[in-house]
């Protein structure tokens, strides 16, 4: 099965909105495969189609520790959002730069899974962050977005450094 490429920063493409998904026919089905396939390639805990430049409302999530739990969340809708915690994120997107950001500590969300059942599911923890950093994606919002300029103008220096090694 392909990999498919994952956009990196600064690519404007991260900025698009996604799409509700209407139909889940083979090549929703099939789209969802590959991102996973894709995600557990690239060691991520979750991935939004955005990021692989499809604009539609879908999400591939795997937050287990023996990586064996994956979760499809298609039109996924935030409910409920509760407190607050900062956690220190990374995104595939930005490939070795983490930063703090500020989220609900707690979710209910409402989300199509493959076969297009719907299912309402609470969330805390590193299950709750992620949720809210993918559906971000399909907003065209990253973490990035989320800091101060100070820290922007930080992590463009630490990528442009990581890229320049990477040479
Ligand atoms: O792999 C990822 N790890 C992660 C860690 C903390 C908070 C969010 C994430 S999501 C990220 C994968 C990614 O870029 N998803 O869009
Ligand atoms: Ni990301």
């Amino acid at each position: 099965m392909p990999l498919l490429n994952i956009l990196q920063f600064p690519d404007p493409r991260l900025k698009l909105k996604a799409e509700t998904v209407t139909t889940i026919d083979t090549e929703i089905m099939t789209l969802v495969d590959n991102m996973f396939e894709t995600m557990y390639e690239a060691v991520g805990v979750g991935l939004a189609a955005t990021q692989v430049n499809i604009q539609k409302r879908i999400i591939t999530i795997d937050v287990s520790e023996d990586r064996r739990h994956p979760l499809c969340l298609i039109n996924p809708e935030i409910l409920v959002r509760k407190g607050s915690l900062i956690w220190e994120e990374g995104c595939l997107s930005f490939p070795g730069v983490y930063a703090k950001v500020n989220r609900a500590s707690e979710i209910e969300i409402s989300y199509l899974d493959n076969n297009g059942e719907q299912h309402l599911l609470k969330a805390d923890g590193l299950l709750c962050v992620c949720i809210q950093h993918e559906i971000d994606h399909l907003d065209g919002i990253t973490f990035y977005d989320h800091l101060s300029p100070l820290k922007q103008q930080l992590m463009r220096k630490k990528l442009e450094k990581n890229r320049r090694r990477a040479l």
